[in-house]
């Protein structure tokens, strides 16, 4: 009778023999991703994109003998636990490539420790202008930074709508709230707008009134927020109970379905600058779209930075001759241009953040519309 020990030794063979057996390398990537938090209504989308592009690039053997796989963790949307999983990525877990973390926040904390170990990172949602890539070389950024967006954005909107006097509100205890708003401000005063008023909140407030009773009491005619979606979604919706009726434009904060769900029909007239154009008819976007409904995931602007996060660097293996070392995929970065992907073609600039076509966003009739 055969034995179980003998069984298994003839598959053993049998997988040899078809060659099925060879081992392809483990490409490990790390997530540092906010799951839990004033941030975790991106981590979501961000770990659905990531795992969609995974699957996708193993399953076409793009990267021959080689297989990535995603460690994916919880940052917790603070500085102390994004600390903690880009040390046990870079330390225990042996990544070569590190996606996050969510927050720039977070980022200036974590990004000088995979500086310091060589180990690259890919930013997918940090869109603070300054101090995410300039830690260093090993430092990338897939994300359009609030400077790439806003301004384009506003100038725009007011063509459209032909505002004049703003009322200005934003976190000032996080970096991306903090410096969305210095890109804001210096929008406004290129574009000539009056700002008649500028109050601030931080993010465990969940009252807003009296900034907003200042705000309006000046007679704006926008209102101009740089928040995280949490807080965004409460903004929106005690403004409308104030009797405001008029536009609210907002920061990357507001690039989240959470802000519509949590509002409701409060954010309707909720203007955003975008790195995604979602109805984009290029194939590569509808593609995607295709793969991710598939998967049972609407995706935002969240998974789709991502997703592209994952792309770049499976793109970076293959310009690096397959091979998928931490230096490998840093110097992969370089190569990296015109990628098709779903949020246009991707380059990066010599500065090592992204550069590809944004878009503008209008929240109408309960979702997110592309304003053409
Ligand atoms: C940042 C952001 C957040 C709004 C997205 C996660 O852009 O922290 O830079």
């Amino acid at each position: 009778m055969l034995t179980a020990r003998w069984a298994s030794l003839l598959v053993a063979v049998a997988l040899l023999v078809t060659g099925r057996a060879r081992a392809e390398t483990v490409v490990k990537i790390g997530a540092a991703l906010s799951m839990t938090g004033p941030a975790a209504a991106y981590g979501a989308q961000q770990k659905a994109g990531i795992l969609a592009a995974v699957e996708q690039i193993n399953r076409s053997g793009a990267l021959k003998g080689m297989k990535l796989e995603a460690v994916v963790e919880d940052d917790g949307s603070t500085k102390e636990q994004g600390i903690a999983v880009f040390q046990r990525f870079i330390n225990k877990d042996k990544v070569v490539a590190i996606i996050g973390p969510t927050l720039s926040n977070t980022a200036y904390a974590t990004n000088p420790l995979a500086q310091a170990a060589g180990v690259p990172v890919v930013a997918v949602s940090n869109t603070a202008p300054k101090g995410i890539t300039d830690i260093g070389d090993y430092i990338w950024r897939v994300s359009l930074t609030e400077g790439q967006v806003i301004p384009g954005a506003l100038r725009r909107l007011q063509a459209r709508l032909g505002f004049k006097k703003a009322g200005v509100l934003y976190g000032n205890d996080d970096a991306f709230t903090q410096a969305g708003y210095n890109v804001m401000k210096a929008a406004l005063e290129a574009q000539g707008i009056q700002t008649l008023g500028t109050q601030t909140f931080a993010k465990p407030d969940r009252d807003y009134n009296a900034q907003l009773t200042a705000l309006l009491g000046q007679k704006p005619d926008i209102l101009v927020v740089s928040a995280l979606a949490e807080n965004a979604a409460g903004i929106v919706t005690q403004a409308r109970q104030l009797g405001w009726q008029g536009p609210v434009f907002g920061g990357n904060g507001f690039n989240s379905p959470a802000l519509i769900k949590n509002a409701g029909p409060a954010a309707e007239g909720v203007y955003v600058g975008t790195a995604w154009n979602k109805v984009s008819t290029d194939p590569v976007n509808q593609a995607y779209l295709a793969a991710m409904t598939a998967r049972g995931v609407d995706p935002d602007q969240f998974a789709t930075q991502a997703y592209v996060g994952v792309m770049v660097i499976a793109e970076a293996i293959q310009l690096s001759g397959n091979k998928g070392g931490r230096d490998d995929i840093r110097n992969g970065f370089l190569k990296v241009k015109e990628l098709p992907t779903p949020l246009g073609r991707f380059s990066f600039l010599e500065n090592r953040d992204g550069s590809h076509e944004p878009a503008v966003q209008v929240v109408k009739d309960g979702k997110f519309q592309i304003m053409q």
